[in-house]
């Protein structure tokens, strides 16, 4: 069985925790309202006014001018999901982190099935509240797409449960945007075929689906049947030089794409840093909603010096290399190659100190 943990509402429960005097109280982390910023996340509390990720912060403020609109620090969020990934890490040997706040344990290996998963998802949560005080949700499956649509089931603090003998029934009427890779493009694509639940896509069939949407067709008529080949494979300990996430909607917002790239740089550098190796070459990679996969690198006269050094190169490889903000974006990935040791640069080092 896999598993899949979500925090909720990871951003704003941060600043709750941090700030007493936010708890219980509509809190929206994001950009500024009076300008043109989006909302990141906002606390249960605030959805209760419909306020929802990836909104214009000006409309949030109309929803509900009384809540608390912050700012993102991106450090202490990353900070605290290093944290929860420790936790995650002591649960399985399989462990895949596939954004700040969101990962897939493989479990398989532990006896006694899928009473057991959900004993250790249960520990999971529990750990995760002790160490940190959030609160996490969790899915048990059969495998990574629907453990993450059991995680989003119950949400917030909830623990949901797809036996492979309820697979059938639970897909029956799910509607093709739960899908996760489904974005408000592909469900009015596959809406004006008369198609809105998964049994609507299996009955479609894989020929046509694949006559009408290529490989994405193929893919959703798997979705649609329960089937996913995926395996969670471990990133193995801090041995990554690349982090991508998939979305569970489409992306068109190029200002959300730059945030999860300064969230990745943060992460590669300190990453990479910690084991003394660098890359000259920034990677990007995109996946658009049509499953078209481009990449975009810039080489460096010498190693990035900090995060914000290989965001620069990242956000300019975004915006002027690609089309995001005109197609949406399904998958982003950011990654470093031409990777040395630290150490071997004194070149550049003793440059740098000639200069000064
Ligand atoms: P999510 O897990 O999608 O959202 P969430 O944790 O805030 O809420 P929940 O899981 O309970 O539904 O994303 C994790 C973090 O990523 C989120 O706290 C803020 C950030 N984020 C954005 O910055 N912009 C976005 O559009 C989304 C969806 C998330
Ligand atoms: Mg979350």
């Amino acid at each position: 069985m896999i598993l899949h943990i979500d925090m909720d509402a990871f951003f704003a429960s941060v600043e709750q925790l941090d700030h007493p005097e936010y708890r219980g109280k509509p809190v929206v982390v994001g950009g500024d309202p009076q300008s043109r910023g989006v909302v990141s996340t906002a606390s249960y509390e605030a959805r209760q006014f419909g306020i929802r990720s990836a909104m214009p912060a000006a409309e949030a403020y109309r929803l509900c001018p009384d809540a608390i609109f912050i700012r993102p620090r991106m450090t202490r969020y990353q900070e605290v999901s290093a944290m929860i990934m420790g936790i995650l890490r002591h649960h399985a040997q399989k462990l895949l982190v596939v954004s700040v706040d969101e990962a897939y344990l493989d479990v398989t290996h532990y006896p006694f099935g899928s009473s057991n998963a959900v004993m250790i998802a249960r520990l999971i949560k529990q750990n995760i509240q002790a160490i940190t005080h959030l609160t996490a949700s969790a899915g048990v499956a059969p495998n990574m797409f629907l453990a993450k649509i059991a995680s989003e089931f119950q949400k917030p603090d909830g623990l949901t449960v797809i036996a492979p003998d309820q697979v059938e029934a639970f897909l029956r009427d799910l509607p093709v945007r739960k899908i996760p890779g489904v974005g408000p493009v592909t469900e009015s694509r596959l809406q004006k075929m008369g198609i809105h639940t998964c049994s609507d896509l299996q009955k479609a069939g894989h020929l046509y689906l694949h006559e009408r949407l290529g490989k994405q067709g193929i893919f959703l008529y798997k979705r649609a049947l329960g089937i996913d080949e995926r395996e969670v494979e471990s990133d193995g300990e801090a041995r990554q030089s690349s982090t991508e996430e998939t979305f569970a909607r489409d992306v068109l917002d190029v200002r959300f794409l730059q945030t999860r790239l300064e969230l990745f740089a943060h992460e590669l550098y300190a990453q990479l840093q910690a084991e003394g190796r660098m890359g000259r070459t920034v990677v990007l990679k995109l996946k658009y909603f049509d499953f078209e996969l481009i990449t975009r690198s810039q080489t460096l006269g010498r190693f990035p010096q900090s995060a914000e050094d290989i965001y620069a190169v990242a956000e300019n490889l975004l915006t002027k290399k690609t089309l995001a903000g005109k197609k949406p974006v399904r998958l982003i990935g950011l990654g470093l190659s031409g990777l040395g040791e630290l150490s071997e640069e004194p070149a550049a080092a003793s440059q740098l100190e000639l200069n000064l």
